[in-house]
């Protein structure tokens, strides 16, 4: 077994892990210790089991065709797109629940919740081509939430937030022929076209894992970020009037309360999280939890469903992914709610040993030792004070508790709505102070640092050293999902302690305007609003020649990684970076190097059709390293180097 100082930097971390050691609990990384050796055509991207001819294996000058006849590159093909697919079809699925709800609560059939955002309704209203003038702000609605559940099952034409990529990306698209019809679409077509004896050429196969991709970011990704903030609120923007602010956050596992119940949400659709937090603020409930002997209720989160409920109403996150386990080690949960998404079975076989409630609460993921609520969405308040009480109910039972101490204070809220008023002010809220301070070199770039934990790597060393040598070097970081649960544990995202370690440009910048070197902007679907970023970081530039940094994104001084990925979602999402145009730059084993031809095609080759390619790299400073050069080149290609 790995000693724990192996295992993290992260002081809450190491002493959890220590405890759930003593209890005999194992752990992801003790399973993975396990696990090993992993076999090698699996890591490659080299093994096919698609059909029952096999599985086959590639061994390259011995055997270098499956019983089929099928090569490396296409067996490395499909099972990359196969990948593509299920991050697509994960994301797109949960933007598929949100469109649901919105169009029933438009319609007035889903009692709690309401268009609390009618300006973001109206800006996606025009994207959706939905008429607004003279018209009732629940007839606009309607009409969005119809077409964006119409997106879905589309088998035509344009999915209808690609109208919202530069001009010049567009064009790539088209020409390429990798325009998204519809979502679903894209992603039975891509599991057609890769199962048994279909397409047997990387390249046709690489497209339509595109198509999935491009669906994902720009389609159902889009569709979870853009109409959630229609109904729970933009990050950074109050709901009517009020000031714009960021929100303040606490983070890490010691924001559970010794004194308090309990209640982790865990998982990624806030559709059910966001009635809880409201319900959770009731005095009936309350004082519910006071008859029990706690002081209240406390609610947290871990992974997206913790970035969603901080970046709208700053609750604290107990964790990232590989801290679930750690979580209930502390005895301290009552109850762990969990949706949909990166859960991990063996927080089940951690019940008997502790207290903690584990309740499943949507149909489409139940675990068989776990209690399944499901929630009624036709009473969400209804159904969330009764998660509430039976979280309270629970409370009385805890034997010992052992709880870290750690946790730094952390600001989230970056929108790309509430960047831009950051920066320009509520005037004239604008990308142009970032695209100027970039070209005048105080700002030298933008990193998107975002994606997992993974047990094969020790607990954020990848992303927080990274992201460190990032803002040492003048690059703006803007975060995502479990990634930046990292850096706002280290303390990077709060201005008074992550400033110091910003390079001296950025820093200036960053002060004047108050805010962090490094931006929390949500949830891993959130990574739409850096796509929507970085479309108006090139329309700025379209709209005034003195502001340009780019016709297009892949002209950007711009770079994107995942360091410490697991999920087929980051797959997806790597893809659909890099086909908008991001160099891209993953960490750990990278599933397609199995084919030198295939990943010969990704990490260069694509670079023609694209203007970006996929990388790895295999410490922090060398992913640091290669996205400063990348934003270097491009620094030099827009004649401002230097
Ligand atoms: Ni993204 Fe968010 Fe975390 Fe990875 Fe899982 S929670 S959707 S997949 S592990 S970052
Ligand atoms: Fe083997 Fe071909 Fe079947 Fe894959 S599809 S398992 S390579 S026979």
């Amino acid at each position: 077994k790995k000693n724990n100082e192996e295992m993290t930097d992260d002081m809450a971390s190491r002493s959890a892990l220590e405890n759930a050691r003593d209890s005999g609990v194992s752990t992801a990384w003790d399973r993975y210790e396990q696990q090993k050796p992993q076999c090698n055509f699996g890591t490659e991207g080299i093994c096919c089991r698609i059909c029952n001819m096999g599985p086959c294996r590639i061994i390259p000058g011995r055997q270098e065709e499956g019983v089929c006849g099928a090569d490396a590159a296409t067996i490395v093909a499909r099972n990359f797109v196969r990948m593509i697919v299920g991050g697509s079809s994960a994301h797109s699925d949960h933007g598929r629940g949100v469109a649901q709800t919105f169009l029933e609560a438009a319609k007035g059939e889903a009692p709690g919740y309401e268009i609390k955002n009618e300006e973001k309704l109206k800006e996606v209203a025009e994207t959706f081509d939905v008429e607004t003038e003279d018209r009732d702000i629940n007839e606009i609605a309607i009409e969005v939430g119809e077409k964006a559940v119409a997106s879905f099952g589309s088998q035509e034409g344009e999915l209808e937030f690609i109208s919202r990529a530069p001009e010049k990306r567009k064009d790539i698209w088209r020409r390429n022929g990798v325009v998204p019809r519809g979502i679903d679409i894209e992603n039975v077509e891509a599991m057609h076209r890769t199962t048994m004896g279909v397409d047997q050429d990387y390249k046709n196969i690489l497209k339509q894992g595109t198509k999935a991709a491009l669906a994902d970011g720009w389609g159902g990704s889009m569709i979870a970020t853009e109409l959630q903030d229609i109904l729970f609120g933009t990050p950074g923007q109050p709901e009517k009037g009020g000031k714009k602010d960021a929100v303040k956050f606490d983070a890490n596992l010691g924001v559970l309360d010794e004194n308090m119940v309990n209640l982790v949400v865990h998982g990624h659709e806030p559709l059910i999280s966001e009635m809880i937090a409201i319900a959770a603020q009731e005095e009936e409930i309350q004082e519910y939890a006071r008859e029990k002997g706690a002081e209240g209720i406390n609610i947290s989160g871990i992974c997206c469903t913790a970035n969603e409920l901080l970046q709208r109403h700053g609750i604290p996150v107990a964790g990232n992914f590989l801290q679930q386990e750690l979580a209930i080690s502390t005895g301290a949960v009552d109850m762990m709610m969990v949706d949909v998404q990166c859960i991990m079975q063996s927080l089940e076989r951690m019940l008997p040993d502790y207290h903690t409630k584990l309740v499943t609460t949507t149909e489409k993921a139940k675990m068989p030792m776990a209690e399944h609520i499901e929630f009624d969405e036709s009473q969400p308040l209804e159904s969330a004070r009764e998660l509430l009480k039976a979280a309270i109910d629970n409370f009385p039972k805890r034997e010992g508790v052992n709880i870290p101490e750690e946790s730094e204070k952390a600001l989230a809220g970056f929108s790309h709505e509430f960047i831009k008023y950051m920066l320009g002010g509520s005037y004239r809220s604008s990308y142009w102070p970032l695209n100027s301070n970039i070209k005048d070199g105080k700002i030298r770039g933008v990193a998107g640092v975002v994606g997992c934990n993974n047990a094969a790597m020790p607990l954020d060393k990848m992303h927080v050293p990274m992201v460190e040598e990032l803002i040492a070097n003048n690059v703006l970081v803007v975060q995502t999902g479990c990634a930046a649960i990292a850096s706002a544990k280290a303390g990077l995202m709060q201005p008074e302690t992550a400033l110091e370690k910003a390079g001296d440009g950025l820093a200036e910048v960053c002060e004047a305007v108050g805010i962090p070197p490094v931006l929390h902007a949500g949830a891993c679907v959130d990574n739409s609003r850096i796509l929507n970023a970085l479309a108006e970081m090139v329309n700025v530039g379209q709209e005034n020649s003195r502001l340009n940094i780019g016709d297009d994104v892949s002209e950007l001084p711009v770079a994107g990684a995942a360091p410490e990925w697991m999920s087929e979602k980051a797959i997806a999402i790597g893809h659909y970076f890099v086909t908008s145009g991001v160099y891209t730059v993953f960490g750990g084993d990278f599933p397609t190097v199995g084919s030198e031809v295939f990943t010969e095609y990704l990490f260069d080759e694509i670079e023609d059709i694209y203007g970006a390619t996929w990388d790895v790299a295999e410490t922090p400073s060398e992913m640091a390293g290669k996205m400063i050069d990348h934003i270097d080149k491009k620094r030099e290609e827009l004649g401002i180097g230097e």
